[in-house]
């Protein structure tokens, strides 16, 4: 007994190593790397030009995956060594700030710059986000930016929450996951930021956020299975499970806690208080 399945341990390992090699050899996969983004900025100059990526046709208030491109006009290819960073500014009347974000990264396809940014608040006439891009092109370090319009979320549903804490921090926490809500127990994702200065977004780490969601158009009825969102430091982000037991509008009651479970914000849900002041809204 214990030969076969060795024999057919064998025969599998076989099997997946003949078709591993026959991928590789005889099906080259042209895959599009931006494929299923919509390039929402372009910005020439004089030898190269760079390429805004987003999932969203506009760049929103909250979380935001961004990925950009640099092409080389002398060469036509883009370019994969150009070891970018970033900094978004928001130039307001009186004063400017920054939002918090992530580094970036080709890790995934070596000519595709990946990262996010979370806008604190949507742009106007009068004030202005600008986006400024670092990189090297041919042994040169370039400098580009790009005014970039931030709009409220298409929807309409908050899913970012700037705040001053019971701890007399500010924070900034935004909605990540699940983009496409379904009827299942969700996985629900969040960042979550101290504002320290105008320019400086730490991540906050190992805080708890519990999770309540209702559905204040039904009796403000509850779900089963909810799981608190904690702190993964692999992600840098609050993982938990959101439980939605049908569709429609839901308000996700939310409460911030320290590392000694000292509420920073938001209450819980009772048949006194049928909200909390944090909270996530979606509908779907
Ligand atoms: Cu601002």
């Amino acid at each position: 007994m214990k030969t076969l399945k060795y024999i057919f341990a064998i025969l599998i390992l076989s099997v997946s190593f003949v078709s591993c090699s026959d991928d590789d050899e005889n099906t080259p996969v042209e895959v599009n790397p931006v494929e299923g983004l919509t390039m929402i900025y372009e910005i020439p100059a004089a030898d190269h030009i760079v390429q805004i990526y987003s999932e969203k046709q506009n760049l929103e208030v909250g979380y935001n995956e961004i990925s950009f491109r640099i092409k080389d006009l002398a060469s036509n290819e883009y370019v994969g060594n150009a070891a970018p960073t970033w900094m978004p500014m928001m130039h307001m009347e009186t004063m400017s700030h920054s939002a918090p974000h992530s580094t970036l990264t080709n890790s995934e396809e070596s000519t595709v710059y990946k990262g996010y940014i979370v806008f604190q608040m949507a742009s106007n006439e009068t004030e202005y986000w600008e986006l400024t891009l670092n990189y090297n092109l041919n042994g040169q370090a370039v400098e580009e930016a790009v005014m970039v319009s931030v709009v409220q979320p298409a929807d309409g549903m908050k899913k970012t929450q700037v705040f001053m804490g019971s701890d007399e921090t500010r924070y900034i926490l935004a909605y990540v996951n699940p983009k496409s809500p379904m009827v299942a127990i969700n996985d629900l994702q969040a960042v979550l930021y101290k504002m320290e200065t105008m320019m400086n977004f730490p991540i906050v780490e190992n805080y708890k956020i519990t999770v309540d969601p209702r559905m204040p158009g039904m009796g403000n009825h509850s779900s089963p299975n909810n799981v608190d969102m904690t702190y993964n430091s692999t992600s840098k982000m609050y993982n938990g499970k959101l439980s939605l037991t049908m569709t429609g509008y839901w308000k996700i009651n939310l409460k911030l806690m320290d590392q000694n479970g000292e509420v920073l914000k938001g209450e819980d849900v009772t048949e006194l208080n049928p909200e909390s002041s944090l909270y996530f809204e979606l509908e779907f």
